[in-house]
């Protein structure tokens, strides 16, 4: 199959997923196209195979044009690679504008089909799509596309909620690339340099939007760090940066917390924590989370959103009401003061991933999808990956 996917490139769940999916697409022998405006962060020269090709959106400017159109450059860059590249099915990944692009770029190809795929990941339906100034073309985009998948049960009940779609939406789970996630043999040398002798590691990764609330992950590890030798791995960066600097400051811990900023192989680093922080005030899934039970790391976080689907409360972590920090900080103590439950923890965790977010479990569930929507046309083998005769392959590079 020759398969567009669009996504995000920016440090986040959703162009995580979306990439990582491209890539074991390809693993399969299918042709993948990944459309973005920069290259998405996961996207690295070692990770990519042979058969994914990354274009680039490009940016035009124009005096006249104060604010870009992304969502128009991006439907015309969607309708050139389904031409050049014969594009089976195109995969929109988060509903703003990609599911509307692509919704465009389909008519400009008509009679020429191509069959949508949206995956909604979690804020486009909870707060930006949600907003009245997108809310009517995101339900619009729903409608339009010919399949629609959402992260978690509990996002396909805020879409059904917010947006009362006219078509049937089906949850297809994250996945978690549990060759790639994996328990290291302690490497004290690694270990030694995010923390000291004797010190646990408590980890956070994100973008640090309002939604993570990284101010509550700075008060559970201030609660922790009272009452043991413990360092705090910060890893990602945005808009809740200074907040978090600053309460970690008042509180007298700032030496003890690592700002790492945005790592990309964070699987590197996952396997040295000794618990993984994730307060959200909701999640559709929590894609990082599910990345450190693969490492068999435990997790702490909020009973909110999708999180209780990845994380079973008292069995591969602890959930709390969101903002609870006394409560977190306690589970998060309870379980660094008592190593081998933490350990029990750890390996009841990655062993729950392997079993439910595997990618052997999960992408043959897109494969599905996708033939259901094509019909017979989907239906033949390893896609031949050259673009057309004598089209030139402008703008796109192997990535
Ligand atoms: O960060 C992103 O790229 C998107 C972001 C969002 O806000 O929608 O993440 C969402 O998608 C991830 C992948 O499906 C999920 O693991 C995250 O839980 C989800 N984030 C939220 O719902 C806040």
């Amino acid at each position: 199959m020759r398969i567009g996917i669009v996504c995000y490139p920016t440090y986040g769940g959703s162009g995580a997923l979306a990439t990582d999916l491209g890539q074991a697409l390809a693993a399969m022998g299918h042709c993948v196209h990944i459309i973005s405006y920069e290259m998405p962060f996961r996207l690295t020269a070692a990770g990519a195979g042979p058969r994914v090709f990354f274009h680039e959106v490009p940016r035009v400017d124009y005096p006249l044009i104060t604010q870009p159109y992304y969502s128009l450059n991006l439907a015309v860059k969607l309708f050139q690679v389904a031409t050049e590249a014969r594009l089976d099915v195109l995969h929109a990944h988060y509903a703003v504008p990609h599911a509307a692009s692509a919704y465009l770029a389909r008519q400009m190809l008509a009679p020429r089909a191509l069959p949508i795929i949206t995956t909604l990941h979690g804020t486009d339906i909870t707060l930006v799509g949600n907003a009245p100034a997108y809310q009517p073309v995101v339900r619009f985009s729903i409608n339009q596309s010919d399949a629609v998948t959402c992260v978690s049960e509990w996002l396909r009940e805020q879409t059904v909620e917010h947006f009362t779609p006219e078509r049937e939406i089906d949850v297809i789970y994250n996945f978690v690339d549990t060759a790639r996630f994996v328990p290291r043999p302690p490497n004290l040398d690694a270990r030694r340099r995010l923390a000291g002798d004797g010190e646990r590691i408590l980890m956070h990764i994100s973008n640090f939007r309002p939604v993570k609330r990284l101010v509550d992950v700075v008060e559970i590890f201030v609660r922790v760090v009272r009452r043991l030798p413990a360092r705090l791995v910060l890893v990602g960066d945005g808009p809740e940066r200074e907040a978090a600097a600053f309460v970690a400051k008042c509180n007298g811990v700032a030496d003890r917390v690592v700002f790492l900023g945005k790592q990309a192989e964070i699987e590197s680093l996952l396997p040295h924590a000794d618990l993984f922080l994730f307060p959200s005030d909701h999640e559709s899934f929590g894609l990082a989370p599910a990345e450190a039970m693969a490492c068999e790391v435990p997790v702490v976080g909020s009973h909110s959103g999708g999180l209780p689907e990845v994380v079973t409360d008292g069995v591969t972590g602890h959930l709390h009401p969101v903002g609870q920090v006394d409560a977190m900080a306690e589970s998060a103590l309870a379980l660094l003061l008592d190593p081998a439950r933490a350990r029990e923890m750890g390996r009841a965790a990655r062993a729950d991933i392997v079993e439910r977010f595997a990618p052997e479990v999960i992408v043959p569930r897109y494969l599905e999808l996708y033939r259901r929507i094509l019909g017979d046309a989907g239906l033949h083998g390893d896609a031949e990956c050259e673009p057309a005769a004598g089209r030139p392959r402008e703008g796109s590079r192997a990535a």
